[in-house]
Formats: structure tokens, C-alpha cells, sequence
């Protein structure tokens, strides 16, 4: 049986989810899941930062922000007067849908504009989450317009690990792109482990991803991206980032499916991105 709470912060209405297989938590605000547990381990996969505001004044740092339709300072036509990351993890969206299925709670959010700037043409998007055994996370845009248009972006999942410095990301493959080394590209050597700010684009459409820590595995599969990021900003980026305790880095990776180039969307057409957290 699913139970659903709201949580009013100022502004903000955080949903919680539960039923018998886990615990959810999404913020209307940024569209934004901010924590999930399954029931067969209690453990949380997503990681929160504590100094965040939850009241809708500015992006949520930790859980899954919603970037799109651009991924970071990837502006369309070079303008940085866009917000970085995109426009939707900063605004409000609506809950369209909470439905039970058998083996899990299918909740669907809307973002309630259908134009936003730097994107040329309509669009309807929405985000469905499946909360189950796994946590399944889609953001499905459709083109409602009458031209193609192009998007990137990214489900920009902070999870939850022990300490960073134990910390393996294992199943990344091909060439990444090294944002600390002049965006120089290197041949992926698996795992990924983590000593320094770490901020890297790997080019891979290959969809499993595990983060290992000490005995623990969270199992990261994406679909609809073309590149995975991997980010941690280690003591002196925590430091520099306003919303973010100083020891903050120290219990998160951000494993992301991304689209760092580029999709087109043909008009009438629907891009699915998607991750699934177990
Ligand atoms: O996805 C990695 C990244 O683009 C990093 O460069 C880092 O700055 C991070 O995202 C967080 O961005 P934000 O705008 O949320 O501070």
C-alpha cells in the first residue's frame, strides 16, 4: 500500500513516498527526487547536502537535479546569460499522476511551460519515477512543435558513499574528458577512484555503472545518454560552494547520465533519458 505525504517548505512541497518495497522523497521544486531507501537494506542511495535550501530560492544541492535542455555552460548559441545547467532544476513543476502498480508507485511530474529560453520551439516534459525495489528515473521530453530542436543535459545524481577516498566507480569505458586537465582526453582505465577534485566527461553510451564502497554497491544503469559524468569536488570546490558543508565531498560521487553533445528531437518525437539506482 503506497503512503504520500507532503512536506510545505515556504514555497516548496516535497512529496514522500511509501510502500512495501522502499521510501521516496521528490521536491516539486527542480522536479527534483532528493532521497530514496529501499526497504531490503534501508540504506539511502542519494546523498544531500545538509546547508541546502529546500524552499525554492535556489537549485537543490544533492539528490538528482534536473539539468536541461543544456548540460553545465554548454549555452545554446554561447549565451552565458542562460542558467547554467539549464532552467528546469530552478522552477516549480507540477504532480500530474501518482499511480500503484504491483511491484511499484509510478509518480509523474510535469514541468508546467511548454517554452523556456535558449530553447527554440515547444516541448511537453515530464519526469516519471518508479519507486520500487529500484529507483527508475525518466525525463521524457516530446516536441510539440513543428521543427526539430536540439537538447543536452543531465540526471545529475549525487549518491551516497562512505568515503569518497574508498570509493570505486567500476564499468566506465572509452575516452573521457578531463575538465581539471585543460579538457585533455584520456583512454578510461576502470575503476575510476578519487584523490583530488575529479571532473570528467566520459564518452561512453554503455549503460551499467557500479559504485563500490567497502562492501557496498549501488548499481547505476542509464539510458538515452551519450557520455557519463563523474564529479567530485574535493575540500577546496566544497569549500568554494555556497550550499555544501566544507566535509561535504567526502560522502558523495556524482555519477550522471549525460547528454554532453547533442540530440535532435524531430518534431512529434519523444527522447527518453533515463537512470535506474538499485
Ligand atoms: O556535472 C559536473 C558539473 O558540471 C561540475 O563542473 C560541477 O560544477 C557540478 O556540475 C555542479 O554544478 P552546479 O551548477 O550545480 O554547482
Amino acid at each position: 500500500m503506497n503512503v504520500m505525504n507532503r512536506t510545505i517548505i515556504e514555497q516548496n512541497t516535497i512529496l514522500e513516498f511509501e510502500n512495501e518495497a522502499a521510501e521516496a522523497k521528490i521536491s516539486l521544486f527542480g522536479g527534483h527526487v532528493i532521497s530514496y531507501v529501499p526497504k531490503h537494506d534501508s540504506r539511502e542511495r542519494l546523498w544531500m547536502s545538509s546547508t541546502s535550501k529546500m524552499n525554492g530560492t535556489e537549485s537543490i544541492r544533492g539528490g538528482i537535479p534536473i539539468c536541461w535542455p543544456w548540460f553545465a555552460t554548454q549555452y545554446p548559441n554561447n549565451d552565458s546569460s542562460l542558467p547554467r545547467h539549464g532552467f528546469v532544476r530552478s522552477d516549480y513543476w507540477e504532480l500530474a499522476e501518482v499511480s500503484e502498480k504491483p511491484d511499484c508507485t509510478l509518480v509523474t511530474l510535469k514541468f508546467p511551460k511548454s517554452r523556456g529560453a535558449g530553447l527554440n520551439g515547444t516541448f511537453e516534459l515530464s519526469l516519471v519515477v518508479s519507486i520500487g525495489n529500484q529507483l527508475e528515473v525518466s525525463l521524457e521530453v516530446i516536441n510539440t512543435g513543428e521543427s526539430d530542436f536540439s537538447i543536452g543535459g543531465a540526471l545529475h545524481s549525487y549518491f551516497s558513499v562512505d568515503d569518497i577516498s574508498q570509493t570505486k566507480v567500476e564499468g566506465l569505458s572509452g575516452n573521457y574528458i578531463d575538465k581539471m586537465r585543460d579538457s585533455a582526453r584520456f583512454p578510461a582505465t576502470s575503476p575510476t577512484t578519487f584523490h583530488e577534485e575529479t571532473d570528467r566527461i566520459y564518452q561512453t553510451c554503455e549503460p551499467e555503472t557500479q559504485i563500490n564502497f567497502g562492501t557496498k554497491t549501488t548499481q547505476v544503469t542509464n539510458h538515452g545518454h551519450d557520455s557519463i559524468v563523474v564529479w567530485n569536488p574535493w575540500l577546496e570546490g566544497a569549500q568554494s560552494i555556497g550550499n555544501m558543508p566544507d566535509d561535504g565531498y567526502k560522502s558523495f560521487v556524482c555519477v550522471e547520465a549525460a547528454i554532453t553533445g547533442s540530440v535532435t528531437v524531430a518534431a512529434g518525437e519523444k527522447y527518453v533519458l533515463r537512470q535506474i539506482i538499485s
